[in-house]
Parts: structure tokens; C-alpha cells; sequence
């Protein structure tokens, strides 16, 4: 207190001088993303063999046991979880809110001190204590010490509500276990949302009980979907289904023929040609599929958004479109969620900016009311080639290279769209081109981790080269998981 009113007494410039002329912090250690605040301290901290997990705070449980397992699985320690302060303590924040996902670490030479206001705000900072361990903590067998971390504080907490990854299991199936991975990969950024692109022309990935004939071939049963939820739950990540409408819906037109206007099933479709499908917005069968739908998946998703895609339209009339979504809009709030969209459906609760060459749709859907979740193709787009010699990905949206991917900010990146109007970022990954999970984490390490900093840190801490030299720490980190991650000549690696 005393600190805080010198601090006050003293004006901008004076204390920037005083803190200038303070000896140099020594360089943080390279965690992504970059917390709000650390400060380095005395000392250094030693986990060692007969090291607990001091557990003080209610509902947290699973957090500690989570933390246990992963740092058991190589330190091959048997850190058991006691209810007690120790070693490593994870506690109730007591005496202030740090918001649901906010956190405080101090790390001192005699024990680790991991406070939270939520479960869940642990989990998050469980995701930094594991970054200030050695890489070769991440390794499935186990692994000679020491394992220490430099005395430290830091206090942290999210710029945005969203963060997210999108992954089309339409284009190509991935597993449940396929996605678990996926998911154990994101969450170590702090990634909260899992955005699951479930249909498309080519395929319809998600079993409707009330239109059995949907999925047939590669596809989640309603209970594969919920064990998808329970896990992403289980680690502080909400799952948002996408069903799109009205177009990229062959695989529907497929399956029945009465949802064509002409009441002929179109053939099954394996190409990458976009919008050329339509739903028969004139004929009713379309609303009562569609609330079976929406109704189904309503039931299965216990977060509140329920996404009806809604891009590239181009075979849908610009009046039935409106007319579409104006009642699609209604369907989802009877079932008592919000709708979301990409940025053409400009209405609902929240809009996806996708197109950089579409800027003025996500303006538009602000003006409507919508909060921005922001993945520009051009900057977030996971499925885009790094180079022209990536041998997988498209280049629609031009060439994204780490440093792309990086340098941008979501609420200076399109006039008209201010911090306010932005919930939070997403990086898409679409899957014309990939079909194995090798493929997947080529694509998304090493540029998920930057799209994921940009949701969380905030953006005066930013700079590409400060993060392109924490970024090199971390691919020691995937290759203790095995992750085939693009080794970027942008980055030396370490
Ligand atoms: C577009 C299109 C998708 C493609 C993707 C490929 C959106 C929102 N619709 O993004 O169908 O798969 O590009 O990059």
C-alpha cells in the first residue's frame, strides 16, 4: 500500500525515469502468451522426489490431479495431492477477483504459489507453470532432473473472452481421440473455445437422430460428440458446433431429396469448389430440419453458442438469404442459445470476420449489434501455405508465414471495428487438403500458439522479435510430444 501511494504521488515522466534507471530485468522466461505482468525475483525453485501438490481451493480437484499426472509422467515423481499447503500449493485467490480465468504465480526458492478466483483460472496458470519447467517436462517417459524454475511473480490475465481453434472434420473425418490431441495441444495456449465445422458440402460429421440418413460415413455418434464436450470441459474449453446453412449443405441435399427445391438428391460431393449448394429456403421441410437440427444439437451442447455458418451463399438469392436467417435466428433462441456465424450472416449475437476482402460484412454485423470473433484468412487461416513450397494448405488468401501470423491486432485490423466490438480471435483450420493428424500439427505449430497470444496478452507487451525468441523455446517442447510442427527459417529454433 505504502508502494502504491508513492507511485501515485509521483507523475508519469518521474517514474518512468525511476524505472529506467533501475538495473535491466533480466529477460522473462518464453512463455507464450506473454503474461500481463512478471516480475523476476530472488532465487530459484527445485522440484524435488518427495515434492507435493498442496490443494486450498474448492472445486479444483481435477485441476491438481491434471497437474499431478503431467508433471508425474516425467519427473517420475509420485507428487501426491494433499489438502494442505506444499511444495506446489494451489489456492483460492484470497481478497480479490482476478476475473474467471485470471491467476497470480509467485515461485520463491521454497515453494510455488499458483492463485486463482476459479477452478479455472488455475487451470490457466497450471498452462504457464508447466512452460517455466524444462521442455523435456512435456515428454510421455521419464526424464533425468533437475527440474527449477527462476523466482518469479506474475500476475495474469486474458485481453479477450474468446479464444479459439476451429477444425473442419467435414472436409476430412478426424477421430475423437484425433481431436482430444487437438484440443491437449491448444489448452497448453490458453485456447478456451473448440470450434467444430460438423458439415459441409462434402460430408456431414455429427449423427441427428430425427434425420438418420445425414451421416453414414465417418461421422461422431451423438455419444462420441459428448465425450468430445465432457473433455474439452474437463479442460476449461467450451465446444461450439457448426452446422452451416443455407449453403455448403450437399451432403444434406444428398442424404434427402426433399430438402431440394427441385425434390431431386444431388450426388455426393468429393471436389473443393465452394458455393454451389443451396437449402430450399421456400419449402417448409427446410424449418422443421432445421429445428431438429438446431434442437438436437441445442441438447447435446451445454455452451451458448450454436453456429449456423452461413458463408459463401452464392447459390442462395440475397432475399432468401435474409429470410433464412431471420428464421434460423428465431429457432436458435427458442432452443435457448445464441447464434453464431461467419461475418455474411451479419445478425445474430456473434459474427466471424473470415474474408479480408469482406471487411465492410463484419462492419456491418457490428453495426447490427454483433460482437467480432476475428480470424482473418490472411492472418489466421491455419490451412493457409506458409510458403509456396508447403506441401500442404491453400494460398486463397496469399502466403502466411509466422511473422503474418503474428503482426496484426484485432481491434486495429479493420476501420470501424474498436477493442469493444471484438470477443476474441479464432484460427481455423479447413481440410480440403488435410487428412492425417501429422498434417494437422504441421499446420497449426507453429502459428496457433501467436493467434492464441494475440487473444490473450496484451498488446503494449507485443513485439515480433521478443516473440519470435520465446517462440524458439517451444519447439523443443513439441518435439518432446511429438508434434510435427514447421520448423519456420524465421525462427532459431533452440
Ligand atoms: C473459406 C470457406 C471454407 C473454406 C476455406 C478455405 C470460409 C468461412 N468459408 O472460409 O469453406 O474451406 O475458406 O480456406
Amino acid at each position: 500500500m505504502p508502494h502504491r501511494r508513492l507511485a501515485a504521488l509521483m507523475t508519469a515522466s518521474t517514474l518512468a525515469t525511476a524505472c529506467a534507471s533501475d538495473v535491466p530485468e533480466p529477460k522473462g522466461p518464453p512463455l507464450i502468451p506473454l503474461p500481463a505482468s512478471v516480475r523476476m525475483a530472488e532465487g530459484t525453485f527445485s522440484l524435488e522426489a518427495g515434492a507435493r501438490i498442496g490443494l486450498r481451493a474448492a472445486g479444483a480437484a481435477p485441476v491438481a490431479e491434471e497437474l499431478a499426472r503431467l508433471l508425474r509422467r516425467s519427473t517420475g515423481y509420485a507428487l501426491p495431492v494433499v489438502r494442505q499447503e506444499a511444495e506446489i500449493t494451489l489456492e483460492e485467490a484470497s481478497g480479490r477477483d482476478l476475473g474467471p480465468e485470471g491467476y497470480t504465480l509467485d515461485v520463491t526458492p521454497g515453494m510455488v504459489r499458483l492463485a486463482a478466483s476459479t477452478p479455472e483460472g488455475l487451470f490457466r496458470g497450471v498452462q504457464t507453470l508447466r512452460q517455466l519447467l524444462p521442455a523435456k517436462v512435456e515428454s510421455a517417459g521419464e526424464q533425468p532432473g533437475p527440474w527449477t524454475i527462476a523466482g518469479l511473480s506474475i500476475e495474469d490475465r486474458p485481453r479477450f473472452a474468446y479464444r479459439g481453434v476451429m477444425l473442419d472434420v467435414a472436409r476430412h473425418f478426424f477421430t475423437v481421440e484425433q481431436v482430444k490431441r487437438y484440443i491437449d495441444l491448444a489448452v497448453a495456449y490458453k485456447v478456451n473455445h473448440l470450434h467444430l465445422h460438423l458439415t459441409d458440402d462434402q460430408g456431414w460429421r455429427i449423427e441427428i437422430k430425427s434425420w438418420p440418413r445425414l451421416a453414414t460415413d465417418g461421422f461422431y455418434t451423438q455419444d462420441d460428440y459428448r465425450e468430445i464436450v465432457r473433455y474439452a470441459a474437463e479442460r476449461f474449453v467450451t465446444v461450439v458446433p457448426e452446422i452451416d446453412t443455407p449453403g455448403h449443405t450437399n451432403a444434406a441435399l444428398a442424404a434427402y431429396a426433399e430438402l431440394n427445391c427441385d425434390g431431386r438428391a444431388r450426388e455426393p460431393y468429393r471436389g473443393r469448389e465452394v458455393g454451389f449448394s443451396s437449402l430450399c429456403v421456400g419449402k417448409e421441410v427446410t424449418y422443421r430440419f432445421l429445428d431438429d437440427v438446431v434442437r438436437e444439437m441445442a441438447e447435446l451442447t451445454p455452451g451458448p453458442y450454436l453456429n449456423l455458418g452461413g458463408d459463401e451463399a452464392h447459390s442462395t438469392d440475397p432475399a432468401d438469404y435474409e429470410k433464412f436467417v431471420a428464421r434460423a435466428q428465431r429457432v436458435v433462441d427458442k432452443y435457448g442459445k445464441r447464434l453464431m456465424g461467419w461475418a455474411e450472416i451479419t445478425s445474430g449475437a456473434v459474427a466471424q470476420h473470415w474474408n479480408p476482402r469482406e471487411a465492410e460484412r463484419a462492419v456491418a454485423a457490428v453495426a447490427r449489434g454483433a460482437k467480432l470473433v476475428m480470424s482473418p484468412a490472411d492472418r489466421s487461416y491455419l490451412d493457409m501455405k506458409y510458403t509456396q513450397d508447403t506441401e500442404y494448405g491453400l494460398d486463397w488468401a496469399g502466403l502466411v508465414e509466422v511473422a503474418d501470423s503474428y503482426e496484426w491486432d484485432p481491434a486495429t485490423l479493420l476501420a470501424g471495428v474498436a477493442e469493444k466490438d471484438v470477443l476474441g480471435v479464432e484460427a481455423p483450420l479447413w481440410t480440403e487438403t488435410l487428412e492425417t493428424p501429422d498434417a494437422l500439427e504441421y499446420m497449426a505449430y507453429p502459428r496457433l500458439p501467436g493467434i492464441a497470444e494475440i487473444g490473450w496478452s496484451p498488446s503494449s507487451g507485443r513485439s515480433w522479435e521478443d516473440y519470435k525468441g520465446r517462440l524458439a523455446g517451444h519447439g523443443p517442447r513439441w518435439s518432446a510430444q511429438s508434434v510435427n510442427y514447421y520448423r519456420s527459417p524465421e525462427i532459431t529454433w533452440e
